[in-house]
């Protein structure tokens, strides 16, 4: 279940519903596969999506979104979608990190903390990315920020050095470097196979938003969240470009106003909901509190150098993104 029920939700698929009512097909469905739970507000919102654009194009296009990994795994949708094995799909960005190091730009510690600045930093990197995916067969339709990203645990954290010889669930690279250097073990899990992770002791501990705390419901095997604010990283959503030049321009351009909008409410849900999840996990007997001094300069330390390496790992490419932002 969603957390909070969405007007605009009912209303668009009153109106699809209307749109279709004369029992018309659709003339043509799209999968959409997506790597995160039902009731998780970026599956929400590529719903409302998926409802807008059957509304917008008349019921010509249907777009029938895949949770939990269910059509394609999390880590197989990009090239799934880039193979037209599937026409649209929506994936964690920075995932792609290890393919080219520009990917893990919402990922740079400490870079954009609040929603603000996220979007600030979005704005100095869609070109680029879009340019990148573009060479890649893939059309670039919007992109939703995660909650801000903080420390889970099964014990108290004081520093970086209670993390020592922990086992580490990590999502994207940057989150296993971050591992390395509180000197953690880093272990990729896909947030579908989290709870399993947590249950059987694969993983003790990870970074990630309130949002897949709450999904994954990890305090059946954790007890602490510390606020570390450390970035925003982006779900984005993309297209085939082959389906995507077999489509009308009319129908294109409803794709694109739908994507403009779903991008608006996404974030909106982002943002509206943090706090929610944190209440949520306390009021599930999680200790939920702002890490303390020594984690939190141990923590921007590690920031320090990770910040480095990417500028160096992402050149030209990466100092321009990173200038764009400051200056913007
Ligand atoms: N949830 C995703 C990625 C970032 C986030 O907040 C996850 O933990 O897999």
């Amino acid at each position: 279940m969603q957390a909070m029920p969405k007007i605009t939700t009912a209303l668009m698929g009153a109106a699809a519903a209307l749109a279709l009512s004369a029992g018309a097909a659709y003339a043509e469905t799209w999968d959409m596969p997506v790597a995160y739970a039902d009731g998780n507000f970026h599956t929400q919102t590529a719903k409302d999506f998926a409802q807008c654009v059957a509304t917008g194009t008349g019921g010509e296009l249907e777009i029938v979104v895949h949770a939990s990994g269910s059509l394609f795994k999390g880590n197989e949708i990009k090239r799934a979608v880039q193979t037209g094995q599937a026409p649209i799909g929506e994936r964690l960005l920075s995932s792609h990190e290890n393919e080219d190091p520009i990917f893990g730009f919402d990922s740079v510690p400490f870079l954009a903390t609040s929603y603000e600045d996220a979007a600030k930093l979005w704005k100095a990197a869609k070109p680029t990315l879009t340019e990148v995916l573009d060479g890649q067969n893939l059309h670039l339709l919007y992109s939703v920020p995660w909650p801000p990203q903080g420390l889970y645990a099964k014990k108290e954290l004081n520093s970086a050095a209670d993390m020592q010889g922990v086992k580490f669930r990590s999502y994207n690279s940057a989150t296993a470097r971050m591992a390395e250097l509180m000197g953690a073990v880093p272990v990729q899990i896909e947030a579908a196979e989290l709870s399993q992770a947590l249950a059987t002791g694969v993983a003790d501990s990870f970074i990630s938003s309130g949002s897949t705390g709450y999904d994954r419901k990890v305090w059946e095997s954790l007890t602490h969240w510390y606020e570390v604010n450390a970035w925003l990283p982006r779900n984005y959503i993309f297209v085939n470009k082959d389906a995507w030049s077999g489509l009308e321009e009319s129908t294109q351009n409803v794709l694109e106003a739908c994507g403009a909008m779903a991008e608006r409410l996404g974030t909106t849900d982002s943002q509206r909901l943090n706090d929610w999840y944190k209440a949520e996990l306390q009021a599930n007997g999680m200790t939920v509190q702002p890490a303390g001094d020594q984690l939190k300069s141990d923590l921007e330390k590690i920031g320090e150098t990770m910040t480095n390496e990417w500028l160096e790992a992402a050149g030209d490419q990466g100092k321009a993104i990173v200038d764009a932002y400051k200056g913007g």
